[in-house]
C-alpha cells in the first residue's frame, strides 16, 4: 500500500521537454490543468500529496519519477541518463533527506532513471535503456540488496523507459504492450496485453487497488476492469507529447 506521493508542478519550459513525439508542443495552460487533475487523482486513491514549485531550469523537471526510486528500506537519487536533466537531482534529494528512511545515491559513469525500475514486491526489474546503463543498474541491485531486496536487468529494445511498456498492477497481473508481451522473465505474471494502437496505456498506475490509466484507451481500460480493478482515467495528452506518461508525473510510496 502507498500513503504517499511527492509531484513536481510543470513549468512554462515543459514546452522544450525532449521528445520523440510527433504530436506537437504541449500547451502549458492544459498541462497545468491535467497537472492539477492527476493530484487529484492521487487524493482519491489515499495519498498525501507534496507540491514541488515548478523549476524553470529543467524543462522535463515535472517527470519526476525519473529522478528517485523510494523504497520501504531507503532512498535512492539516480543520476538520469540525460544530460539536460542531471541537475533535477539535487532539490529532490532535499525532499527525500526529510524522509524516515537513509538516502543512497547512484554515481557516474553509472546512470538511471527511475522510469526504468518497476518494483513486484521486494523485487525491482531495472530496464536497460539509452537512460539506464550496467553500471547504473549494478549500483543499485547492491544497494537494494544492502536493504534485503533484489533486482535483475531486462534489456529494452524499443521503449524509452522500461515502464513505457510494462506495468504491474500486483496480484499477479502485469500490463504489457509490445516487446514485453512474451518476454521469457515476465513469464510467471498474467499478462493484461494492451494492444499496439492503445500501447501509451502500458504506462499506467497500481495505487492501492485502484489503477491510474490514460484517458482515450477504452480497451486498455476494459481489460483492467474485467480483471477487477477500479479505473480511474486520467488525461495526460499534454505530457504525451514530451514523452511522458502517467507514472512519470510522482513518486509514490
Ligand atoms: C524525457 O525524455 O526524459 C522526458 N521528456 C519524458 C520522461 C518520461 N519519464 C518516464 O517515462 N518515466
Amino acid at each position: 500500500m502507498f500513503s504517499q506521493a511527492i509531484v513536481r508542478t510543470p513549468c512554462k519550459n515543459l514546452i522544450n521537454g525532449i521528445t520523440s513525439a510527433a504530436l506537437g508542443k504541449p500547451d502549458y495552460a492544459r498541462a497545468l490543468l491535467q497537472h492539477r487533475h492527476y493530484i487529484d487523482a492521487l487524493k482519491q486513491c489515499g495519498l498525501k500529496v507534496t507540491v514541488l514549485a515548478a523549476d524553470e531550469t529543467y524543462p522535463d523537471s515535472t517527470f519526476i519519477e525519473d529522478t528517485a526510486l523510494i523504497t520501504p528500506g531507503c532512498s535512492i537519487i539516480t543520476n538520469p541518463g540525460a544530460a539536460s536533466r542531471k541537475g533535477e537531482v539535487e532539490e529532490i534529494a532535499t525532499v527525500l533527506n526529510n524522509l524516515d528512511r537513509p538516502v543512497k545515491r547512484i554515481y557516474a559513469p553509472g546512470t538511471l532513471d527511475a522510469g526504468d525500475v518497476m518494483m513486484v514486491g521486494s523485487h525491482y526489474y531495472i530496464g536497460l535503456s539509452e537512460r539506464t546503463n550496467a553500471e547504473g543498474a549494478r549500483q543499485l541491485i547492491a544497494i537494494l540488496n544492502n536493504h534485503a531486496m533484489t533486482g535483475s536487468t531486462i534489456k529494452l529494445d524499443r521503449v524509452l523507459h522500461l515502464k513505457t511498456g510494462v506495468s504491474y498492477l500486483e496480484n499477479n497481473y502485469m500490463v504489457a504492450a509490445g516487446e514485453f508481451l512474451s518476454h521469457p522473465d515476465f513469464r510467471k505474471f498474467t499478462i493484461l496485453k494492451i494492444n499496439a494502437e492503445e500501447s501509451y496505456a502500458a504506462n499506467c498506475v497500481w495505487i492501492n487497488d485502484q489503477v491510474l490509466v490514460p484517458s482515450g484507451h477504452p480497451a486498455a481500460q476494459k481489460t483492467i476492469e474485467t480483471a477487477g480493478y477500479r479505473v480511474i482515467a486520467v488525461d495526460v495528452s499534454e505530457f504525451q507529447k514530451v514523452d511522458g506518461g502517467l507514472s512519470c508525473l510522482s513518486l509514490r510510496f
